[in-house]
């Protein structure tokens, strides 16, 4: 099959991007936003009748001095300000000192974290709310939800709440504030700690590595291999180094020619056999010529194959085994969600691969891939493909996807 040569030259509109994540997302942060908001309103039930108990008692009474401990904050004087003037009653410096004997049996008593001693202070005098874990269950329950129907893998959908959740858990929110910025912000956290956990700078890399650096890409059809060489060569072109491509596709009709349209658009050298050779040996002779001409990286393209078909991964292995690369580079599209992830663990199970590149993120809606493989395959994503021109490969950031998922900023 003789692909239709290079339409590399419009660059395709990111709206969209990740748009089915954020929708879904909405879920959980209605659902966490509502729990605040019936919190909050009992809360503040709970604050009114505390107020009607206070003003019938007075402010010696024992069990208040208990229930509304001293309060040790500082603000707490300028929250009394907002209070009834019944609460101030009840302030540190009118507070009768407490007895040795009295203090010892306060202080035996276990320390629940969220105990009402703590809610009442935090309620009353702090205007806040403490979230506890059963308060989560329904926004959590939403947002493993949303992260599944985007298409992330299920373990790193269960990590991810678990990062959330445990961010949550004992936060205290105050009344009034936005409810809605709370969740994003665990969200954002917990999406970047994930992200983060692989990361490898691809320029540090390639500065530091002996030369020629040999970088071989591998996938199955029609993901973007041969396009993601390109623009990686322009990519290290704008830096200044030297790149010799090899047509190690000598399996598709037409392969070959692609190559060298992209070679000759950047001005590259293309080392190549004829189709049908053997792909290991043309690679090989790039290195060499590499090498004989002080070139500093080497991209190898191979062809496509399925992670099922035993010959062709065969002769991968092959491949390896005799260039050696020192980077096997995975390549996938973004919009195969859950299968990208599941062929880049195939792959990787057959010869360890040093990291991956997602292609066509610019036509994903879900995100699933991006925020997975890397998680799955304990190797970093070293670029995003964005669109169909050269220039449109964005190095890997987990900032900047984590923007991009939230929607704070377009591709
Ligand atoms: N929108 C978009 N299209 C892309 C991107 N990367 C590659 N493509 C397109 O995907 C198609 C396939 O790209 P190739 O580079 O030929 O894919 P390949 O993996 O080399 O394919 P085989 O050699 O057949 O295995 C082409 O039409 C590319 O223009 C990207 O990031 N975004
Ligand atoms: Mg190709």
């Amino acid at each position: 099959m003789k692909r239709a040569l290079i339409s590399i030259s419009t660059a395709q509109g990111a709206k969209g991007l990740f748009s089915r994540f954020k929708e879904k997302l909405s879920g959980f942060k209605e659902a966490l936003s509502s729990k605040i908001a019936e919190k909050v309103s009992l809360a503040e039930k709970m604050a009114g009748k505390k107020d009607e108990k206070l003003e019938k008692n007075g402010k010696g009474q024992e069990a208040n001095s208990k229930a509304i401990s001293p309060p040790a904050e500082k603000n707490v004087g300028q929250n009394i300000g907002q209070k009834p003037s019944s609460l101030s009653s009840a302030s540190p410096s009118s507070a009768p000192p407490t007895s040795p004997a009295k203090n010892g049996e306060a202080n035996s008593k276990p320390k629940n974290r969220f105990s009402f001693l703590e809610k009442a202070k935090s309620l009353i005098f702090e205007q806040e709310v403490i979230l506890e874990e059963k308060d989560l269950e329904e926004p959590m329950w939403a947002l493993e939800m949303a992260l599944m129907e985007s298409d992330v893998a299920l373990p790193v959908a269960e990590e991810i709440v678990r990062e959330v959740k445990s961010d949550l858990v004992g936060k205290k929110k105050k009344i009034g504030a936005d409810t809605g910025a709370i969740a994003e912000q665990s969200l954002r956290n917990a999406l970047l700690t994930i992200l983060s956990r692989n990361y490898l700078d691809f320029d540090e890399y390639i500065k530091t590595k002996e030369k020629p650096v040999k970088i071989l890409f591998v996938g199955v059809n029609g993901t973007g291999k041969t396009t993601s060489i390109a623009k990686v060569a322009r990519y290290l072109m704008n830096q200044s180094y030297s790149v010799v491509l090899a047509a190690g596709d000598t399996f598709r009709a037409g392969a070959i020619e692609q190559l060298e349209v992209h070679g000759n658009n950047l001005g590259l050298k293309v080392v190549k056999h004829k189709t049908g050779g053997d792909p290991a040996a043309v690679i090989f002779d790039s290195i060499e010529y590499a090498k004989a001409h002080n070139k500093d990286v080497v991209l190898a393209d191979t062809a496509g194959r399925l992670h099922t078909n035993i010959n062709l991964m065969d002769q991968m292995r092959k491949i390896v085994r005799v260039t050696k690369p020192d980077l096997l580079i995975f390549v996938d599209e973004a919009i195969a969600g859950n299968d990208a992830v599941e062929r880049a663990r195939l792959f990787n199970e057959s010869v360890p691969i040093g990291g991956s590149i997602l292609t066509k993120t610019d036509a994903d809606a879900k995100g699933g891939s991006a925020i997975s493989i890397a998680y799955i395959t304990g190797k970093p994503v070293l670029f995003l493909g964005v669109g169909q021109t050269y220039p449109d490969l964005v190095k890997f950031e987990p900032g900047w996807l984590v923007d991009r998922l939230m929607g704070e900023a377009e591709a």
